[in-house]
């Protein structure tokens, strides 16, 4: 006899992510057999502004309430069809969970349903059975795997489509790959981030914060910007550099920087053009100049050559992070390890739409040797799941954003608490 927690209900509303947009909230209610023992979970989706081309599609109304951007029909698709087709199916069954409802999509992009609309519903089932069992969700998703703590990239710097200054990154990570546990980790950045406002403000520049929590002044260029945060680190009392305290990632997000077609790589805000060749050799030279963990998105999502190559001259001394290159989907992810492109992978379920898939391109990432890192979305809300997803499932790293603003800060403070757990 197996052990079996009955869907009972499945509901769905719109509710307010970080930037004011609507976002899908489902809950789930599962009923344990046994004892008759009633246990509901929520998990809300959250959303991207510099979002990948091949992501799973996110289902938003296009009508005249919010601005456009409802996601009524998504909701509307959990309360109907979703609900119809769960409810008296075991929680239990995660991957058959996922797979009944990708089979009524039946699309390749989730584009009938909605990602928004099947996520919700995938995370708010695990974390009911979770809940049915008295496991925390790390715990319930990872078994005797859960042991490891995720090192935290902080995003102290905000650039790109995250906010309106002049610089052309996206994101500018401190990671505190010294510290002795995710907690400390986490103080130190934090110590940084206050050293960083206290020297913007002593310089004339802006503290009002990015997307993400991180600051967002006008400062001249990238290494600007990089210099800054080094002498935050140094201020407050850490060392920067490979072995040392802190090391910095940045994420590029580089394919906002090239046009669906165009021949070049353009920067949107300081305009500059660069070949593939030419900002493979830009990449070089900052990653000689400076201590660079990683680098997400050096480039566009469909320059694969240029992906190789880059992997090919610096693979080996720098982590090179696939996110919009590899949307969290396994095939993407295949197509990249049979080329050479990137080393590592960026997690982010709702690129790809449940939890079932998201954890099979996390299986293939590690068989393979790619470091994987659990994300955020810059549109968040304060729903908490990743952060017990960075454990449970023993991703490397987990970049969610500066320690700034209750959705950021919610994420960093469970995994503060699931530390102490463990
Ligand atoms: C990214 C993310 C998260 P967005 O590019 O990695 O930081 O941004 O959610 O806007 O895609
Ligand atoms: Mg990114």
């Amino acid at each position: 006899m197996s052990l079996k927690l009955t869907i009972t209900r499945v509901h769905a509303r719109e509710i307010l992510d970080s930037r004011g947009n609507p976002t899908v909230e489902a809950e789930v209610t599962v009923e344990t057999e046994t004892n008759g023992k009633k246990s509901t979970a929520r998990a809300a989706v959250p959303s991207g502004a510099s979002t990948g081309a091949f992501e799973a599609v996110e289902l938003r109304d296009q009508d005249d309430r919010y601005l456009g951007n409802g996601v009524s029909q998504a909701v509307k698709n959990v309360n109907d069809k979703i609900a119809k087709l769960l409810v008296g199916k075991n929680a239990l069954r995660q991957e058959r969970i996922d797979q009944l409802m990708l089979d009524a999509d039946g699309t390749n992009n989730k584009s009938v349903l909605g990602a928004n609309a099947i996520l919700s519903v995938s995370l708010a089932t695990a974390k009911a059975a979770s809940k049915a069992l008295h496991m925390p969700l790390y715990r319930y998703v990872g078994g005797v795997n859960a042991v490891t703590m995720p090192v935290p990239m902080m995003n102290i710097l905000n650039g790109g489509a995250h906010s309106d200054n002049n610089l052309d990154v996206q994101e500018f990570m401190i990671l505190p790959m010294g510290a002795c546990c995710i907690t400390e980790g986490i103080r130190w950045c934090a110590e940084v981030y206050g050293r960083l406002k206290s020297l913007l403000k002593k310089r004339g520049l802006s503290v009002a914060v990015g997307d993400e929590g991180g600051f967002a002044p006008n400062v001249e260029n990238e290494e600007a910007a990089i210099e800054l945060i080094m002498e935050s680190i140094s201020r407050a009392g850490y060392s920067c550099g490979r072995g040392k305290d802190f090391m910095i990632s940045l994420d590029a997000a580089a394919s906002e920087w090239k046009k669906e077609g165009a021949e070049h790589y353009c920067l949107p805000k300081a305009k500059t053009v660069y070949t593939t060749d030419q900002l493979i050799a830009h990449w070089q030279e900052l990653i000689q100049k400076y201590p660079i963990y990683s680098i997400e998105d050096p480039l566009d999502e469909e320059d694969w050559n240029g992906w190789k190559k880059l992997t090919q001259a610096v693979g080996n001394r720098v982590v090179l992070v696939g996110d919009d290159l590899f949307v969290t989907n396994a095939r993407r992810l295949e197509k990249g390890i049979a080329m050479g492109c990137a080393n590592a992978i960026l997690i982010k379920p709702n690129q790809i739409g449940s939890l079932s898939e998201t954890m099979q391109t996390i299986r293939i990432a590690r068989e393979n040797g790619y470091q994987t890192i659990m994300s955020h979305r810059s549109g968040e809300t304060e729903d908490t799941t990743i952060a017990d997803l960075s454990v449970g499932l023993s991703s490397d790293l987990i970049k969610t954003g500066a320690p700034c603003r209750g959705e950021r800060t919610a994420k960093y403070n469970r995994l503060m608490r699931i530390d102490e757990s463990l």
